[in-house]
């Protein structure tokens, strides 16, 4: 959808969310039941995992507003599906505006990186990198992510392999861990 061509100036700190979320277009919510084989156990089908809330900016780029509920399915800490982009030069700056996490990329050649993601830090995932968000922490994980335009989602390859690494509980503490099912 294209909007008129200005957007009013906004703050957007964690306490502006709710402002966020009233000029948003487009709205996106995933329970266990839309995640199927994303977790490595199977997740409770009702169960709120996270919400996204996009704003299409008016020229090049749009925004992601991701909150992610604290939680985990068996061991493994709530996370997003994670995609590549379609476009093949789309690369993406997150944001974090409250909360404790961690993001993983893994580039088409299946080099991991993982980085923690924690209020008031951000990350710059490169054109070509798939990314997946995970919460460690015990409040809601709340994301900004500014992207081009023409980015796109291409779930299948994640769908369909997963990433290299994914993140459990072991001894009480958030861990990374070699992906069993890779
Ligand atoms: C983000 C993500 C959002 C949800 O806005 O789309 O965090 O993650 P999934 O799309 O993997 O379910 C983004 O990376 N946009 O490009
Ligand atoms: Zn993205």
């Amino acid at each position: 959808m294209v909007k008129s061509n200005t957007l009013d100036p906004f703050s957007l700190h964690k306490e502006d969310v709710d402002t966020f979320i009233s000029n948003s277009d487009n709205y996106i919510i995933r329970k266990g039941g839309d995640m199927k084989g994303f977790f490595q156990e199977s997740a409770d089908p009702d169960k709120l995992i996270y919400e996204v809330y996009e704003i299409r900016g008016p020229h090049s780029t749009d925004m992601g507003l991701t909150i992610m509920k604290p939680g985990k399915v068996g061991k493994e800490f709530h996370m997003t599906k994670g995609h590549f982009h379609e476009s093949k030069s789309a690369d993406e700056y997150y944001f974090c505006l409250s909360g404790k996490g961690m993001i993983i990329m893994q580039s088409e050649d299946d080099e991991i990186r993982h980085m923690p993601l924690n209020e008031g830090g951000g990350v710059y995932v490169p054109s070509g990198w798939a990314h997946r968000t995970i919460n460690v922490g015990d409040e809601d994980f709340i994301l900004l992510a500014i992207f081009p335009k023409d980015a796109g989602h291409d779930y299948g390859a994640i769908e369909d392999k997963g990433f290299r690494s994914i993140v459990m509980e072991v001894d009480g503490q958030p861990q990374v861990i070699d992906n069993p099912s890779f």
